[in-house]
């Protein structure tokens, strides 16, 4: 990888000279722990962390649970705290919002805020405004790791309190939002898959009828503070504007989402995360005096329906379904890798995404010269610095990392590990970096990555 420029070391925490992949000294580390700490408790809110101060000043949910994972190596009654805080604004159907906003802050210090998801209106939801959307259900898998971390008597009440809500959020997304009916998950917008504007989501919404003109009437909050050419478009607002005001409209009710809503898609991410979450739950299960057995059963469904539904035999890997054509889209973006973190998939599946995953498009070797993209890096369509059209992201390379580990990759799993720490080692906690140069992008100081770096530099076995 050459040398990052955008963003440099943090000078206050930051190491001075990382050097490459895989030669990072410990003393280094040390330097790289405490710039992460640093970041973590720069971001803490009372009883959340923010995903950043500028761009993310609420609570996002899967930023929550990466997070949860973070503390629990340092503070690990905030992971407990962090994860709480997030299910007390859980639906009364068993939604976990994908965003809680902080009364506190002012109008206008998000797009789009409170006002314009009216959350209030609608029947189920908490007291606290929130989003009505969803983002991938990685809680239980970090509510396991955060008490394997430090299982103490006052983590193990924590995850017994959790269990009941886990296993809410789960039923709500294996019954409400089954709309395909073959056993998976829908998403009813982009944002619900966590990766906003991947090339992935493009031919689904070309579908939804937007004019970039109606952003005139809003005001964006995102490209005040990042670059407008790294963001979405505002054509990709208007249609994210716009589903949303259509789910809005029936009050974020999910019974006649065939019939009317304009976006539906079954993304493999989602429905992966989905998975793991029930072996995740049949680990907590005994630990909170409930039967593991029903945990087994159904994460052996979601994964069979995942390989039915959302593999294709001739690119050897996943991809999103719309349900609007019953097609599966063509793009091979880094949604495509991330069944690994299945336990169960089967070997065949497992060594075609590791052949995708080390092939020309994603790059993954036992050393790296450059990080995992989130797209094709040959695709036509390949932009390295729009945000989740290209830039390597920590959270993506974490899950694709534990895939590994669970399937008995270690030398893979370890190489994705060094080209991980050296992104913060070269350009600091950013939210997403350069896929060719390292260089940090968008926000500099970002929740996830700072809490899985001290994920991946603890280095945990698999579990
Ligand atoms: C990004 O998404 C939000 C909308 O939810 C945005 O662009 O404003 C995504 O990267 C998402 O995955 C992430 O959870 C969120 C907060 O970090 O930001």
């Amino acid at each position: 990888m050459s040398t990052g420029t955008a963003g440099g070391p943090h000078t206050d925490h930051g190491p001075r000279d990382a050097g490459t992949a895989g030669a990072t000294g410990p003393r280094d580390l040390g330097a790289l722990r405490r710039l992460a700490v640093a970041t973590l408790e720069a971001n803490w809110e009372h009883d959340h962390t923010v995903p950043s101060r500028t761009l993310y000043p609420h609570q996002w949910s899967w930023d929550s649970a990466f997070i949860a994972i973070g503390w629990s190596h340092v503070r690990p009654e905030r992971a407990w705290r962090e994860l709480a805080g997030l299910f007390r604004a859980q639906w009364l159907d068993g939604r976990v919002p994908h965003i809680v906003f902080n009364p506190a802050l002012r109008v206008g210090s998000y797009f789009p805020g409170p006002e314009f998801w009216a959350s209030g209106l609608a029947e189920g939801a908490p007291a606290v405004a929130t989003s009505g959307l969803i983002q991938p259900p990685v809680h239980a898998p970090a509510a396991w790791l955060a008490y394997r971390r430090f299982p103490s008597g006052a983590g193990r009440a924590a995850l017994c309190r959790l269990y009941p809500r886990l296993v809410a959020q789960q039923r709500y997304l294996a019954t409400r939002r089954d709309v395909g009916g073959g056993g998976l998950a829908c998403v009813v917008h982009p944002w619900e898959s966590g990766l906003d504007n991947s090339p992935a989501w493009d031919a689904p919404l070309a579908a939804v009828p937007a004019d970039a003109a109606v952003m005139r009437a809003y005001r964006r909050h995102d490209t005040a503070h990042a670059d407008a050419a790294h963001r979405p478009t505002d054509l990709d607002y208007a249609r994210y504007v716009a589903i949303v005001a259509s789910y809005r409209e029936r009050r974020y009710r999910d019974d006649d989402l065939a019939a009317r809503h304009p976006f539906l898609v079954e993304c493999p991410l989602v429905n992966a995360a989905m998975g793991a979450a029930e072996h995740a739950l049949a680990r907590i299960a005994p630990l909170a005096g409930a039967d593991p057995g029903p945990h087994r059963e159904r994460a052996a469904r979601i994964t069979e329906a995942l390989v039915r539904r959302l593999y294709d035999p001739t690119t050897g890997t996943f991809h999103p379904r719309d349900l609007r054509t019953d097609r599966l889209v063509p793009a091979r973006t880094v949604l495509g890798l991330t069944p690994l973190v299945l336990p169960d998939l089967p070997a065949r599946q497992v060594s075609a995404l590791v052949a995708e995953a080390c092939s020309a498009r994603f790059g993954l070797a036992v050393r790296m010269d450059r990080p995992l993209p989130s797209h094709d890096r040959t695709a036509p369509d390949f932009e390295p610095l729009r945000y989740w059209r290209g830039p390597s992201w920590m959270n993506v390379s974490w899950l694709v990392r534990r895939g590994l580990l669970g399937h008995g990759r270690p030398d893979l799993a370890a190489g994705l590990r060094d080209s991980m720490i050296e992104l913060v080692a070269r350009s600091g906690c950013h939210e997403y970096f350069h896929p060719d140069t390292g260089a940090g992008l968008g926000s500099p100081a970002f929740g996830w990555t700072a809490a899985l770096l001290l994920d991946v530099l603890a280095d945990d076995p698999p579990g």
